[in-house]
């Protein structure tokens, strides 16, 4: 079995990893174009397409030839979205799905053209009127491509190769607990800009000043020092700078925003330009710094009001792509009266990075280095950096995150703890101003002391400590909650970043007994959970899991489950259960 998957592997999904960078903030561009809509799709699951050339989507030219596919009057996908949800006979499919669609544009020397996806699950490869422009691989974070040279004045024939077939070597890898979405999950972006333009920027607080904004502009295609101008009017900045021979401007200024706050979050409209081209962006200005054991946002120690969530609408029971997707997932969020957001397990969409900074909640991001990580493999520690320089590149104007999470739960061994050690380092060596965390599942209970405790390498280099412990649920309460100690990331804070228990909405039983899976049960493991929170000392956040039921291939219990992760606080059709008032209680206290 695991011969002939493999043996498929090679066959379907050559793995190349080209370090590749995209444009800073696309959506801020005036001259972007959504390539969003439906596309034809062809499906095919044993991978046939490249060998029959699928991306020259040809015609027959004489009466002699004739094509064994064609990808008019076929099926049609909704771009943004995942495949899976779209047509029943691709609900379990991993394989390949080819997509295609045209558009028009016009050639103009003077300006290049570039194709930006904002996420593709799990790996793309990409033509343009028939010639390869290149591969991806990572579900979660975007990436592009420059189309200059192969552009057609008028229409241009776009197809995209799309593989979710889990992999040993993939980043997650064969299992993890939630549904394992294919397809162009995230929107399309058909970018038009001149020659030399504006393709990065960083626009941020320097570390450990609140009257200094520091950062870089990165130009493309600058052959010679051009003027660059960054403006925020609020803050009457008007700032010419010059780029260097490598298209680089470094800058400081001296300013006094009004800091990003939860209960204030402060965005100032920022515009970077270089001649005609002009890149927008809404920033904020806040400092996030860890002090003994407190977390300190703007200087002031703050406790961390969280919730878990996926990237996903279980109503729809399809990925979230939308800003009316991150509206309603939001909303819910709000409601719970949180200050802060985990988006489990991997970057989610910049609809809701976004919305969920200028709706002041602070965000612990991570890569979805989740369990069963083949560390002994060289091309994982790759693909590890790659997601992660992704992670940060994308999200590193954003207030609203305060901690890069590096690893989910994660065994400790040799390798792991050497390519976590790099991990944290490299984060550090990205982003000066903002926590590395991580989530840990491994405290241990030592019954003679009624303690928990935690030996991980690991934990010893985070800024953050997050822990992952179902009492209640995978492991009884070991004594009675108040008299649980707690001596783990002694010295640093310490966020219970998941805790909870399955309930089917609706169903009400004991609350002694976990396969009662009732709303009850679930409602007394919070309570447990929160009296034994008093007794942490450096307790400084808390994040249930997880806000709404879930798909998840891994849970098979009938009537209860039937392929659902019942641990949210909201049920798959919205309905709040009563662990969510147990929450929202506490948050309320806090
Ligand atoms: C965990 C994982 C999360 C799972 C959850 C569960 O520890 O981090 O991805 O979904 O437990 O429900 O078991």
């Amino acid at each position: 079995m695991k011969t002939a998957y493999l043996f498929i592997a090679a066959l379907c999904l050559p793995v190349q990893l080209l370090a590749q960078t995209f444009m800073m903030n696309p959506y801020g561009c005036k001259d972007a174009v959504l390539l969003n809509g439906k596309w034809n799709a062809i499906v095919d699951p044993f991978c046939r397409g490249e060998q029959m050339k699928f991306y020259e989507n040809r015609k027959p030219r004489t009466d002699r030839e004739f094509l064994e596919y064609s990808f008019d009057n076929g099926l049609r996908l909704d771009v943004p979205g995942d495949f899976n949800s779209q047509l029943p006979e691709l609900k379990y499919f991993e394989g390949n799905v080819w997509y295609q669609r045209q558009f028009t544009a016009r050639k103009d020397p003077q300006r290049r053209q570039f194709l930006y996806f904002a996420g593709v699950s799990y790996e793309a490869g990409v033509w343009l009127n028939g010639r390869e422009v290149g591969h991806h691989e990572g579900g979660f974070t975007p990436f592009q491509f420059e189309i200059t040279g192969l552009i057609a004045d008028g229409t241009n024939d776009l197809v995209v190769k799309v593989n979710n077939t889990r992999r040993p070597d993939g980043i997650p890898a064969m299992n993890f607990d939630w549904w394992n979405y294919g397809g162009i999950l995230r929107d399309v972006l058909l970018v038009d800009r001149p020659k030399a333009h504006v393709r990065d920027y960083l626009v941020q607080l320097k570390r450990g000043h609140k009257d200094l904004i520091a950062g870089f502009v990165q130009l493309d295609g600058a052959d010679s020092p051009e003027q660059v101008e960054i403006t925020i009017p609020e803050l009457g900045i008007r700032q010419a700078l010059t780029s260097d021979a490598n298209g680089r401007a470094i800058f400081e200024i001296k300013a006094a925003p009004r800091l990003w706050e939860s209960k204030s979050p402060k965005l100032y409209q920022t515009t970077i330009s270089v001649g005609p081209d002009a890149v927008t962006d809404a920033i904020g200005f806040r400092s996030i710094e860890v002090r003994g054991e407190d977390l300190l946002l703007n200087g002031q120690p703050v406790f961390l009001k969280g919730i878990n969530f996926h990237e996903e609408i279980p109503q729809r029971m399809g990925r979230a792509y939308s800003e009316a997707d991150a509206a309603m997932i939001l909303n819910e969020v709000e409601a719970l009266g949180c200050n802060f957001i985990r988006t489990a397990h991997y970057p989610q969409n910049e609809h809701i990075v976004r919305m969920a900074e200028r709706m002041g909640l602070m965000i612990w991001e991570e890569i979805p280095l989740w369990q069963g990580i083949q560390f002994t493999n060289p091309v994982v520690l790759d693909k590890a950096v790659t997601m992660l320089r992704e992670m940060i590149y994308r999200d590193k104007n954003r207030a609203g995150i305060i901690i890069w999470s590096i690893a989910n739960e994660t065994t400790p061994s040799e390798y792991r703890d050497k390519v976590l050690g790099e991990l944290a380092t490299l984060t550090r060596s990205l982003d000066d101003t903002r926590l590395v965390g991580s989530d840990f599942d491994n405290p241990r209970y030592d019954k003679a002391t009624s303690t928990f405790r935690l030996a991980d390498k690991v934990a010893e280099t985070v800024d953050v400590v997050g822990v992952n412990k179902y009492l209640g649920w995978y492991m009884p309460f070991p004594a009675a909650p108040q008299e649980i100690k707690w001596q783990v990331a002694t010295g640093k804070p310490l966020i219970f970043t998941e805790y909870g228990g399955e309930a089917l909405y609706g169903q009400h039983g004991s609350t002694n007994v976990a396969h009662s899976w009732s709303e009850e049960y679930v409602e007394e493991l919070f309570r447990k959970n929160h009296l034994m929170f008093e007794n942490i000392p450096n307790l400084r956040g808390t994040c249930p899991w997880v806000l709404f039921d879930f798909r998840s291939p891994n849970r098979f219990l009938p009537q209860y489950q039937d392929g659902w992760n019942r641990k949210g606080l909201v049920s798959d059709k919205g309905q709040r259960k009563r662990a969510w008032w147990v929450v929202k209680e506490f948050y309320d206290r806090k």
